[in-house]
């Protein structure tokens, strides 16, 4: 009985019909997933850069911007979504999409795409895109085609009469409604009426999205940020989210597509949007056999919250961490963020009330966990939360006016990205040990082929004397980097005890 059931689930899982051919001049040849120890940086398209002064950002822009992205020492860029999608006004998000082989044309053409891809490859750096394959946007020719019955009546997902307990997890309320009327059924779309899930019980649903996400890889994009990645398939009422055929899906898609792009030497990342818990995000690492990598959500909120002194942040950290140690598979590197474009977190300068100490200190606990850091636009320059309202106030224009040398931020975060490269480049982990936080200090050491790094974060407000004998870590030959204070010479760090001022940190490597 047992193997009769999970046949069929995995037949509900399958895709093919989709081929694996890199286009050789647009890709970037890659052995590893591209997250390895380097600094993304996210872009709201619509808001950083307006190349034709239209009002609006665009691919354009991007391109013009690389050189400013690649002297921050920025190797990859994860793209909003950038498809031909309905709703076109002041907050176009684009995860309303009505096309997903054609390029919104506010933004730009498949020409500027690949302008964009061959010159950021020239440059080493790497493009993810952003792909909501959960729904489409209403106004899709699928949706519009399945409400009048036709052939892809099935693409979507039907009921007469769907009951109760569709509720989104999100939704303390439990108001928001799931099924959205339409004649004489519902449709289901768990995060809009707009925004209508499509049926991936629907053997053609699957084999579009592998040709979807093969077409934009094979063109040359390095990777892909799944959106909304835990509401793929749903079971029924309380079962809406997580369930076994969503990740048995990804866990398809990883070995039969981005497994065998790396076999091709050109390896493609599989990133998640799974917005949730630390045990949540577990699962959509599989047993190293689904996602590459997970954005932590968890550890956007308590970076600030551990710099403010909120209650239990130490231990809510220390928590965190520990769990992904024991529970995460090996190795896993997830995509560390203080703010993306989904009120997630708040900009720093805003979190930190312009503190430049703070948001610095922010910044490196951040770049230093192991995982990938990616630089939310304009975070760079201090940029505040927007006086908009919902989201808005994480999409306005990036303000390029503030990229200048007086700038605090702009400098700390130069350095912080000098710093990584120069530490990082080539690095291997192998071992991590984490010392948690702990009366205002932060600690960890990253192990590596050949040198060991260690991080102290002091995150109180107050002077803190700290522990850096070298012969407790076993090096014997030591670099010495410290940030937000004064370089250390060779004798002093022989004295083991030092002074690490109020929201400073200190970089030791050991080689
Ligand atoms: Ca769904």
């Amino acid at each position: 009985m047992q193997l009769k059931t999970t046949t069929m689930i995995h037949a509900d899982c399958t895709i093919s019909d989709f081929e694996i051919k890199p286009d050789a001049e647009l890709s970037l040849k890659k052995k590893a997933c591209v997250l390895k120890n380097e600094l993304f940086y996210h872009i709201w398209i619509p808001a950083f850069y307006d190349s034709n002064n239209d009002g609006t950002g665009d691919i354009n822009g991007i391109t013009i911007k690389l050189d400013y992205l690649a002297s921050l020492g920025i190797k990859g860029i994860w793209l909003s979504p950038f498809f031909e999608c309905d709703y076109k006004g002041d907050n176009m998000h684009g995860y309303d999409t009505t096309d997903f082989y054609s390029v919104n044309p506010r933004l730009g053409t498949i020409e500027d795409i690949k302008n964009l891809l061959h010159t950021a490859h020239t440059k080493g750096i790497s493009i993810l895109f952003d792909l909501p394959m959960n729904h489409t946007s209403h106004a899709h020719p699928w949706f519009i085609d399945s409400k009048k019955g036709g052939a892809y009546k099935d693409w979507y997902i039907w009921n007469e009469a769907p009951g109760d307990g569709w509720h989104i997890i999100w939704d303390e309320a439990r108001a928001k409604k799931t099924w959205h009327s339409h004649s004489d059924s519902h449709y289901y779309g768990v995060f809009s009426g707009y925004m209508p899930d499509l049926n991936f019980v629907n053997n053609e649903v699957r084999n579009e999205m592998a040709r979807i996400i093969t077409y934009w890889l094979n063109m040359g994009f390095d990777g892909v940020r799944i959106d909304g990645a835990r509401y793929i398939y749903e079971d029924g009422p309380e079962k809406i989210s997580d369930t076994q055929r969503t990740h048995l899906l990804f866990q398809t898609i990883r070995k039969d597509i981005f497994d065998k792009y790396s076999e091709t030497g050109y390896s493609k990342l599989l990133i998640a949007e799974a917005w949730g818990e630390k045990e949540i995000i577990r699962n959509y690492y599989g047993n190293n056999d689904e996602f590459h990598s997970c954005f932590n959500f968890p550890l956007t909120q308590l970076i600030p919250d551990l710099i403010n002194n909120v209650a239990h942040a130490e231990t809510k950290i220390n928590g965190l961490i520990e769990y992904q140690l024991t529970h995460y598979p090996e190795k896993y590197l997830g995509g560390i963020f203080l703010t993306n474009h989904d009120l997630a977190g708040n900009r720093p300068a805003t979190e930190f009330k312009n503190d430049h100490k703070k948001m610095a200190l922010a910044a490196a606990i951040q770049f230093f966990l192991p995982g990938t850091p990616f630089v939310y636009y304009g975070n760079e320059v201090g940029m505040h939360n927007a006086n908009l309202k919902g989201d808005m106030k994480l999409r306005s224009k990036m303000e390029w006016e503030k990229q200048q040398n007086d700038n605090a931020v702009f400098k700390s975060y130069n350095a912080l990205c000098s710093v990584y490269n120069t530490i990082l480049n080539d690095f291997e982990d192998i071992d991590f040990a984490f010392h948690g936080a702990n009366k205002g200090i932060l600690s960890f050491v990253r192990i590596g082929s050949g040198k060991r790094i260690v991080f102290l974060f002091n995150y109180t407000g107050k002077m803190k004397t700290i522990d850096i004998d070298p012969l407790k870590y076993g090096g014997v030959t030591i670099q010495h980097e410290i940030i937000n204070g004064r370089k250390l010479d060779h004798s002093e760090i022989l004295q083991s005890e030092q002074s690490l001022p109020a929201y400073s940190f200190c970089i030791i490597v050991i080689s």
